[in-house]
């Protein structure tokens, strides 16, 4: 009995071995067949394919909480805006603000392209607003253009397209309407910050702000103004006209004069002072007024600036000068960032004799 009984317990032990081994391996096909299936058909969380082992256990550790991030460290002492930038290999950004563009895009990506200043040290942002033309479908093929060439040497360093809606409508014929430019130029200066906080990076020593329709300027203007070696520098813009006539645009650009600042003292601290509207005078000297037989590059100081063609040390920017959507000593936008500019102590100065044109309209 004993040795039967003890016969039967050894073959009945020997079963239940083989039935847990059977359900180990069972249970392991399972679930190294549902692992697979999720990974190989495209269902783990984050819609990555996995095809091997190795690459599931990757995949694992890399979404698992104690992921090593790196510390980014950037030495910003190393950034400089030197009369010598080209040679110094200093980078320039950019920056246009848009708005319904189109018409301009063609002739304003030739003249940056007809441009000495390296390529490979330009990058160019755009911030687009309130747009109902085809301007960022015209922008993305050109930025291809612009980083894709075969020739490295003509790639451009980077093109970045922003778009920022403030739904502000202006019809197109009270655009100059004096009561509407306190509010016109507020919304300006609003995009122009926009763009400048989304695209300035540590590379670019030098900001250039350039409008979309400008029609003719020197091939070597960036090398030019950099070699006046001021923190702020403008060139003189002038109207395109069809007899080559002299006609002042950028009215923008000026000095304050003993009377201009004599009038400021009895005015309304929020009055917003605008240049060329005869419903009130300033007695401000506007650079388009100035001699322009002195020289390309005799520099003069400049108070207010407009931003048609502005070369900006990156640092004047850095360091908190920008665009003044409220009231800034009578001012706002472009000639507000003058004014805060040389608040901070930066030197603001036009070049009555460099000039550039901008497109004639209305
Ligand atoms: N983001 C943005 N850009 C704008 C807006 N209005 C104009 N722009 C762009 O800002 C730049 C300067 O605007 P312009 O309309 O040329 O201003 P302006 O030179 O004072 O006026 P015009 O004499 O009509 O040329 C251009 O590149 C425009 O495309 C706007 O509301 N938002
Ligand atoms: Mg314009």
């Amino acid at each position: 009995m004993l040795g039967l009984s003890t016969e039967k317990y050894a073959s009945v032990r020997g079963n239940k071995r083989l039935t847990v081994i059977l359900i180990g391996i069972i249970t392991f096909i399972l679930v190294s067949v549902l692992t697979f299936s999720r990974a190989t058909f495209g269902l783990s969380s984050c819609g990555r394919t996995i095809r091997t082992f190795n690459e599931a256990v990757a995949f694992s550790t890399s979404s698992s909480p104690q992921q090593q991030q790196h510390t980014t460290f950037i030495n910003l002492n190393g950034i400089e805006a030197t009369a010598e930038g080209k040679e110094k290999q200093e980078h320039v950004l950019i920056l246009t603000p848009l708005k319904n563009a189109s018409p301009y895009l063609a002739r304003y990506f030739e003249l940056i392209d007809r441009m000495t200043y390296p390529k490979h040290l330009i990058s160019i942002a755009f911030l687009v607003s309130d747009t109902t033309d085809d301007t960022v479908e015209l922008l993305k093929e050109q930025a291809n253009v612009f980083l894709n060439r075969r020739d490295p040497e003509q790639r451009y360093h980077h093109v970045a397209i922003y778009e920022k809606d403030f739904n502000f409508e202006l019809p197109e014929d009270k655009r100059h309407t004096f009561e509407l430019q306190p509010l016109r130029r507020s919304y300006m200066a609003r995009s122009r910050n926009y763009l400048l906080t989304a695209a300035l990076r540590e590379e670019h020593a030098w900001v250039l702000w350039l409008d979309v329709d400008l029609v003719e300027y020197p091939t070597t203007i960036l090398e030019d103004l950099m070699s006046v070696n001021v923190d702020v520098v403008v060139p003189n813009c002038l109207r395109e006209t069809e007899d080559n006539s002299f006609w002042g645009y950028d009215k923008n650009n000026w000095q304050e004069t003993e009377q201009s600042l004599a009038m400021q003292k009895d005015l309304d601290p929020e009055y917003v002072l605008l240049e060329g509207y005869y419903e009130f005078l300033t007695n401000r000297a506007l650079m388009v007024d100035m001699p322009t037989h002195l020289g390309q590059l005799n520099k003069v100081p400049l108070d207010g600036v407009g931003a048609t063609f502005t070369l900006v040390k990156a640092v004047v920017h850095r360091e908190g000068a920008n665009f003044p959507p409220y009231v800034f000593q009578h001012q706002v936008e472009t000639e507000g960032f003058a004014k805060m500019a040389k608040a901070m102590g930066f030197g603001v100065y036009g070049l009555p004799g460099y000039l550039i044109y901008h497109v004639m309209n209305q």
